[in-house]
């Protein structure tokens, strides 16, 4: 994103191929945001694409639609609460990521008026929260809204009705509109989340989330178990508050009961204006609620209202976001991994940099395409930053420390495990080696076919199919139907015991109900839920293997895609030749009716992972809980087995040990990313 060509060197035809792409990945991102309350991506990733396309719409106008996000305000509003017309529109404001930016607004803004004077400025901070409107006649609250679209919104009364920091009633027989951002203090929110996790449901994905989701609810008794609060900024008819200033109207609001930042500040200049910035980007972290960023108003009133808004957005205030946490380090290696299904991926292994908390090494690339739109390269000086401030990200390259003698990097080819020629599938943005003899593949596949929601043949984990691999005593599933005691004796540490262990799981997976069998081939797009949905309609693999790719499609919950995708594997002779192998074998092929399985396709299937330090935000008990859920083994002890370590505040020798091993660390926050991708 941050290689793309500026906008004034693009041809009209390399903006229309851009802008189209640009325009349904902001309404996807906006829809997620406003209508589900569950964003993708972090506000600055979204915020510079939906800037990136102002400025592609103001350089091409004949680029413009109506249907543009940039010409809707917020979202579309799609809850079941009723809707509110707002008769002054709520708008949302232009944002800047610089102080520069910020002074060519405040510049453009000067022209605007015809006054030679700076205007004074009333710095407020930027709470992360949803906007609110409350409605007061004669100084009783009859309304409490959302901004909806900015023009319609939801009618959240009740719910705002439970708002502690929410006035009932004013002092005065005020009839007036009052606007400010409803928020969840970070403390409260974290501990919403321990409850959610303790109960089994899902966590929200930062506090402005929780606010929208316990505030939009059609259960008011719901809202109120919510610790909600409320910073109440702004008065549309300010007149009716016989106030001149913005910094007066706050003090009035105050006076009347509402809850009113503490931390606005009038300035007069740039020096100010950036000191202000300096020191609320240092304290920001020590703050009970979060914050994102600062308001700037002009602070007369009158002055304000000469300035308007423009169809969109106010003349007369914008948001300074912060950057998000950034560090640079240098690129080593990149390293491509083979997955089960032959996705070839990239990894950037960099020096071992300190951000956001934990000590960051590597980094996915994704895919070709991301990897050459970055133009990342080794011994480049790269910026990190953490996505949803966990997932480590690149987010650019330094062009200015790149070595003089660098070369563009090379994706490979051929497949770094078989040498095959590497593909893209369709219209694929992945490379695929699509050789089915792959050992990579085959490896994987095989792990796969073990796994818990699959065969569940325990004690065949990755590190056991690469032994049987390197012994040449497993080619395909079928093999592991014929491996014996003696064979199994030639394992690391395998001794009597382990060794009848292993084969009374392997033995034990015969009879599974056919289901697991499906899920467990590893057919491209058949999930264990989607397998399930398969056997049971067709009752045994025999009648599915004679089914047409529609007839699969037709079966409720199943589409064309998988329909055709499992028509394919079927019809490879070679596909048939492991089947009745298996027949053979004694596997049972016939769907045995409803079992549960855990998370789907979980990916801690047989994962080791041990807990060390002290955990903030969750217990132990519930983190082991969870990960035995989703079928991974927790244990005491790190040692080379171990998959994964999570290691809380104050973790010692484990942690040590695990470092010094090379095995994955995760802390807290990352773990409960995954709990999340999970559930
Ligand atoms: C949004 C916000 C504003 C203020 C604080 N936090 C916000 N999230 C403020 O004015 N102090 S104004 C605003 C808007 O969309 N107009």
């Amino acid at each position: 994103m941050e290689k793309e060509q500026p906008v004034s060197q693009l041809s009209l035809d390399e903006a229309k191929q851009e802008i189209a792409p640009l325009r349904k990945q902001l309404t996807q991102w906006g829809k997620e945001y406003y209508e589900e309350d569950n964003p993708t991506v972090e506000d600055y990733v979204y915020d510079r694409a939906y800037q990136r396309l102002v400025e592609l719409e103001t350089r091409f106008p004949e680029l413009k639609t109506a249907d543009s996000p940039t010409q809707r305000v917020g979202g579309q509003v799609t809850t079941q609460l009723t809707k509110v017309r707002h008769e002054i529109p709520m708008l949302s404001m232009g944002d800047v990521f610089s102080v520069d930016e910020l002074m060519d607004f405040n510049q453009r803004q000067q022209e605007n008026r015809d006054v030679e004077v700076e205007p004074e400025y009333n710095l407020e901070l930027k709470i992360d929260g949803l906007s609110l409107s409350l409605v007061y006649e004669n100084g009783k609250l009859v309304q409490g809204s959302t901004r909806g679209n900015g023009t319609i919104g939801e009618d959240v009364t009740a719910n705002v009705k439970t708002i502690k920091s929410v006035p009932h009633k004013l002092p005065e027989p005020l009839s007036l509109e009052f606007r400010g951002e409803c928020y969840m203090p970070k403390a409260s929110f974290v501990k919403l989340n321990q409850e959610r996790e303790a109960a089994g449901l899902p966590v929200f994905a930062n506090p402005r989330n929780a606010a929208a989701g316990s505030l939009r609810q059609l259960d008011p008794k719901v809202t109120a178990k919510r610790d909600l609060a409320t910073f109440m900024y702004y008065v549309p008819e300010y007149q009716k508050l016989g106030v001149t200033t913005q910094a007066a109207a706050l003090d009035r609001m105050r006076e009347l009961g509402f809850t009113v930042n503490p931390n606005n500040r009038v300035v007069h200049n740039q020096e100010e204006i950036t000191a202000y910035i300096d020191e609320y980007t240092t304290k920001r972290d020590q703050l009970s609620y979060g914050i994102d960023g600062i308001v700037e108003k002009v602070n007369d009133l009158d002055t304000e209202t000469a300035l308007g808004n423009t169809v969109k957005v106010p003349r007369w205030e914008i948001a300074y976001k912060f950057p998000p946490e950034e560090q640079a380090t240098v690129v080593r290696d990149i390293v491509w991994t083979v997955g089960r299904t032959g996705n070839v991926t990239p990894t950037a292994v960099m020096d071992p940099v300190q951000l956001a908390g934990t000590t960051v090494s590597r980094a996915s690339l994704h895919n070709p395409d991301y990897l050459r739109e970055k133009d990342i390269r080794l011994g480049d000086t790269v910026y990190l930053h953490k996505a949803g401030d966990i997932i480590p990200e690149i987010s650019r390259v330094d062009l200015k420390k790149r070595p003089a003698d660098s070369e563009e990097y090379v994706v490979p080819t051929t497949c770094p495990v078989c040498g095959s020629e590497l593909v893209h599938l369709d219209d694929e943005v992945a490379l695929r080696c699509i050789n089915p003899m792959c050992p990579a593949q085959i490896k994987e596949g095989l792990a796969h076919f073990a796994s818990r929601n699959a065969m569940n043949i325990d004690g065949l984990g990755p590190k056991i199919v690469q032994q049987l691999w390197d012994k040449k005593m497993v080619r395909d599933v079928a093999d592991l139907y014929h491996l014996d005691h003696d064979q199994l004796l030639t394992l690391d540490k395998f001794g009597d015991k382990s060794a009848t262990n292993l084969l009374t799981s392997i033995d034990n997976s015969r009879n599974n109900s056919v289901e697991r069998l499906l899920f467990g081939l590893g057919i491209r797009h058949v999930g264990a839920k989607a397998a399930r949905l398969i056997m049971a309609h067709f009752g045994d693999l025999d009648h599915l293997m004679e089914a047409s790719a529609e007839e699969v499609a037709n079966v409720d919950g199943i589409g064309p895609t998988i329909g055709e995708s499992v028509h394919t594997y079927f019809a490879n002779p070679q596909v048939v030749d492991l089947i009745n192998q298996l027949r053979d074998a004694g596997v049972n092929f016939t769907y045995q009716g409803p079992t549960t399985t855990v998370a789907e396709d979980s990916p801690w299937n047989g994962r080791r992972v041990v807990l060390t330090g002290k955990l903030e935000e969750l217990t132990r008990s519930t983190a082991k809980q969870w990960l035995e859920d989703h079928g991974a083994k927790v244990t005491g002890s790190v040692s080379k087995k171990t998959d994964i370590v999570i290691a809380g505040t104050a973790a010692g020798s484990k942690l040590t040990k695990a470092q010094d091993l090379g095995i994955t660390v995760w802390d807290e926050a990352r773990f409960r990313q995954a709990m999340q991708e999970e559930n």
